[in-house]
């Protein structure tokens, strides 16, 4: 891979992905429209990348940073769930007009391939454990409609226009960069966050609810062999460790880091939790020779020393 482009490669995983392919000498270029990206993120690396502030629902600035561009990672989104559900034609126009539009200059610039951030907010609710790419999908909210909806676009560029295109279902990901400041931020930034001010969390619920916590530097990793393999064009895959963990143990291991000591508040289940999810990695084994390399342990550790680092900065 000579030349690439990462939409919103100012947010959380699309500045890891920054970071990683600038080491790894790739010439990259960023479009962002900096709402929820910063660019604080990829500060080190602003004069060796090509940076475009913009926006994915323009067509112009997306065909003027897609010119000889082999892979686009598409990372920009709206990515808050609750935001989708009081603004759905917002989370619409970014996210699935958005993903056209992406995929739309990706097929006039002749770009190889393009790797599709989607989530596992496309399986809903439904019991069925753990999940498995061809299980019956359920969106709960516009923002969940709008990944299933780039899916969809993205296998029918495949298939009419031979675009390759693949898309990574990411379960909860988490590590360096992300935003723990929103209420409905990802709660191993926000426990770290209240963890570095010797503050205790709250707990939604009886805490014994589970996820598939994916490190952020695992999602790069899966990102990179997205766009580098042969024959996955088309697939769809899952993008988590395999193994879960529940919000009491999450916080029994950061309270640990932080020495932080007392009960957390514990208050009712948030509406519409998911109660529990984690992923079948067998096709992203399969497909992409993916293996987690990060251990929850390894991943908590070092986003641990970034959120402690972060608070004697600023
Ligand atoms: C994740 C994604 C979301 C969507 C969804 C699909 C993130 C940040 N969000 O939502 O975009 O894809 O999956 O299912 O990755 N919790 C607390 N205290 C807090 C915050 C959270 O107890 O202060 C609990 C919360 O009730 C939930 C768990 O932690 O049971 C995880 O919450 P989350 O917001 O990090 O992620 P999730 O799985 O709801």
């Amino acid at each position: 891979m000579q030349k690439c482009l990462v939409t919103g490669g100012a947010g959380f995983i699309g500045s890891n992905l920054v970071e990683r392919l600038m080491g790894d000498g790739v010439q990259v270029r960023v479009l962002d429209n900096l709402t929820t990206g910063v660019l604080d993120n990829i500060e080190p690396f602003l004069e060796d990348i090509d940076f475009k502030q913009g926006d994915v629902r323009d067509l112009d600035a997306l065909q003027e940073v897609m010119a000889g561009v082999e892979v686009v990672f598409h990372q920009a989104a709206v990515v808050s769930v609750p935001k989708s559900v009081e603004d759905p034609i917002e989370a619409a126009m970014v996210n699935d007009l958005g993903t056209l539009y992406v995929l739309e200059a990706a097929r006039r610039a002749s770009v190889r391939r393009v790797v599709f951030a989607s989530s596992c907010a496309v399986y809903g609710d439904l019991p069925q454990l753990p999940k498995r790419e061809n299980m019956e999908t359920r969106p709960l909210s516009p923002y969940a409609a709008s990944k299933l909806h780039g899916e969809t676009y993205a296998l029918l560029y495949r298939d009419l226009y031979g675009l390759e295109t693949v898309c990574l279902r990411y379960f909860n990901v988490y590590g360096p960069k992300q935003d723990p400041t929103s209420p409905y931020s990802g709660v191993i930034s926000i426990f770290m966050d209240r963890a570095v001010r010797g503050e205790l969390p709250t707990i939604f619920g009886d805490g014994e609810q589970f996820r598939d916590f994916v490190y952020v530097a695992d999602v790069v990793q899966a990102n990179l062999l997205a766009a580098n393999r042969d024959n996955i064009a088309g697939a769809v895959i899952n993008l988590g460790t395999g193994s879960s963990v529940t919000v009491n143990s999450l916080w029994a291991n950061i309270s640990q880091f932080a020495g932080v000591g007392g009960e957390p508040e514990r208050v009712e289940e948030r509406p519409g939790d998911i109660r529990e999810s984690v992923a079948d990695i067998s096709r992203a084994r399969e497909l992409l020779a993916y293996e987690p390399l990060y251990s929850f342990e390894e991943g908590l550790k070092l986003t641990w020393e970034w959120y402690s680092s972060r608070s004697t900065r600023h």
